[in-house]
């Protein structure tokens, strides 16, 4: 049995009853920095220790080569490569439509303020290696970067034992497929700070690690710490907690359906939060057996327990669906989805969620993998302030500003008076100086 939640019946405050998993990332801050100061200071010896510490293993070289990269294309299972190729393809058709044009505004006759959509000239991508393989993850990060123009883009993933210290042979070949050729076999906060900072990556100091001025992609706990760190030093997209699902669902919703789309994330993470909100107890009573069902015949039914049983996930039992809407909208969910009689009626008046999948054929995990939108979102709680990942963060809008001389001096007399206010006068001069003898 889920936990349940009651909120039929009052207007109590749906966020403060909707538990979330805390994690502290400030005590981990603390505890990885001396090794981003080492990886700083030192380089490749740093790298070098902390993978062998933490990975139980590190390349020599800490560049995968490039033919090792385009080799590992060729160890892909067809099946695979065509699922990967489809995943790849339906992205970039959507992340195409994603790019921003460069707009002018005349604001007044001979003064223009043009903005300009700059890519961010070289990006690393986190893919991280630890429960399970993300080849998915190199797509959702690398579509976006290339669409919006990014120059350079790294990936870096943490070297596994049973691939002989480089990273995940799926990764790689996920690389391949995109076309990305810079990629290292380092994992965890050295990586980034190894992206930060820039570094050595083989014994004799031939080569060198680029830095980057940005960095995106999920990881762990020490990852997210090495993230909030050098944020400034680098842009950093998000950071990415627990992944979560919340389903807005009534009794047209299948419930062997919506027990396997809880599931389905819980299998993400002991931590993951699974939450159905729902006015119907029939339904809930039916998810409930569907779950006692469905968990004990999954593969990974220890860590889905954990998720399902933790304070963070449960049923909430609402008056109707009016009252679903707002409990959603506090919780900000990573995914929601809406499983509910005119779903697209609800979903388009959801105002907080990473992404909404609406309706009964359109599982998260369709988003996962194939729907072509990005899988990168805001967790906790974060879809209220922020949006997944898009071509857009990977751009910089830079304001072009033009004007001529008599536009400039149509204008000076309101600068200067500006300018007084602040009691900043050389700001003012700056201006009544193009036009001296003239009373701005
Ligand atoms: N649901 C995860 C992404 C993912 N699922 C990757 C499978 N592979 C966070 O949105
Ligand atoms: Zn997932």
């Amino acid at each position: 049995m889920l936990n349940r939640i009651d909120l039929r019946g009052g207007a109590r405050d749906p966020r403060r009853l909707l538990p979330r998993a805390q994690l502290d990332v400030s005590v981990a801050v603390e505890r990885i920095r001396p090794l981003v100061e080492a990886v700083r200071e030192h380089g490749y010896p740093a790298i070098r220790e902390a993978s062998e510490r933490f990975d139980g293993v590190s390349p020599e070289r800490l560049r995968v080569p490039v033919e090792v990269i385009r080799a590992a294309e060729d160890t892909l299972d067809p099946q695979v490569r065509a699922a990967l190729l489809e995943s790849i393809t339906r992205a970039r058709k959507v992340h195409a439509d994603q790019r921003r044009v460069d707009h002018t505004t005349q604001v007044v006759p001979g003064g223009t303020v043009t903005e300009r959509w700059v890519p961010v000239d070289r990006v690393g991508l986190y893919v991280p290696g630890g429960l399970a393989m993300y080849p998915s993850t190199v797509v959702m990060n690398v579509v976006p970067a290339q669409a919006a123009g990014v120059r350079s883009l790294v990936v870096v993933s943490p070297p596994q034992k049973d691939n002989g210290g480089l990273p995940d042979q799926r990764v790689l070949a996920a690389c391949a497929l995109l076309g990305v050729d810079e990629v290292y076999a380092v994992g965890g906060a050295q990586a980034v700070a190894m992206l930060a900072y820039g570094a050595t990556v083989d014994p004799v100091g031939a080569e060198r690690c680029e830095p980057v001025d940005m960095i995106t992609g999920p990881g762990n706990i020490w990852v997210t710490a090495a993230k909030r760190l050098l944020r400034g030093v680098v842009g950093i997209d998000a950071e990415a907690g627990p992944t979560e699902i919340a389903i807005l669902a009534d009794d047209t919703a299948d419930p062997a359906h919506v027990a396997a789309d809880l599931i389905s994330q819980a299998e993400h993470d002991p931590l993951a939060a699974s939450v159905l909100v729902t006015p119907s107890t029939a339904l809930a009573d039916a998810v409930d057996a569907e779950l006692a069902r469905q968990v004990p015949a999954a593969k990974h039914a220890d860590r889905i327990g954990t998720a399902l049983h933790g304070e963070q996930s449960g049923v909430v039992l609402v008056d109707d669906l009016e009252a679903g809407l707002r409990v959603v909208d506090a919780y900000a969910a990573e995914h929601l989805e809406i499983q509910t009689e005119d779903a697209r009626e609800w979903a388009l008046r959801v105002r907080n969620a990473g992404a909404v999948f609406v309706g009964a054929w359109s599982p998260v995990s369709l988003g996962d993998y194939c729907a072509g939108s990005n899988h990168v979102l805001p967790t906790g709680g974060c879809a209220r302030h922020s949006s997944g990942l898009s071509v857009q963060s990977f751009l910089r809008g830079i304001h072009l500003v033009e004007y001529t001389r008599e536009a400039l001096r149509e204008v000076a007399p309101h600068v200067v008076t500006l300018a007084g206010v602040e009691d900043l006068p050389a700001h003012g001069q700056a201006v009544s100086a193009r036009f001296p003898g003239e009373t701005p």
